[in-house]
């Protein structure tokens, strides 16, 4: 279980540094320093979760595939001051609350599909679910 837990945190910390590059090359802003910096307590049983890190207004990776039956979680990476977002599935299959920064939503995704999702307050942000059988 440690392990696991490890690798999860680490993997995000991974998405964290690649996107910040992403930021100042494709918007010319200065991107905070990032590493180290998304340590966020997450709930028992979601390191074994397959993460999405929501940041800079996008779900970072927008897509990703997973088996039915597993997980997926959404974690708000942003800054303390920046606005909370939503997970929302275009069909409905799920909805989460607002979730400010700091928070995380977590999906058991029995189903094998396709499914996009967007969030609520920011109808740009998308991305979508591949759940395979
Ligand atoms: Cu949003």
């Amino acid at each position: 279980m440690r392990a696991l837990r490890r690798s999860a945190v680490t993997g995000s910390l991974a998405v964290l540094a690649t996107l910040a590059v992403a930021c100042v090359s494709e918007r010319g802003v200065t991107a905070p320093d990032l590493t180290g910096e998304c340590r966020l307590p997450l709930q028992p049983g979601v390191p074994g979760s397959t993460l999405v890190i929501i940041k800079d207004f996008a779900f970072e990776p927008a897509e990703v595939t997973v088996q039915a039956g597993t997980t997926v979680t959404w974690v708000n990476c942003a800054e303390p001051d920046e606005p909370a977002h939503t997970t929302t599935a275009d069909q409905g299959a799920w909805n989460s609350p607002l979730l400010p920064p700091g928070a995380s939503f977590t999906h058991t995704f029995s189903q094998a599909g396709s499914f996009p999702y967007h969030c609520e307050p920011h109808p740009f942000m998308t991305g979508s679910i591949v759940v395979e059988p």
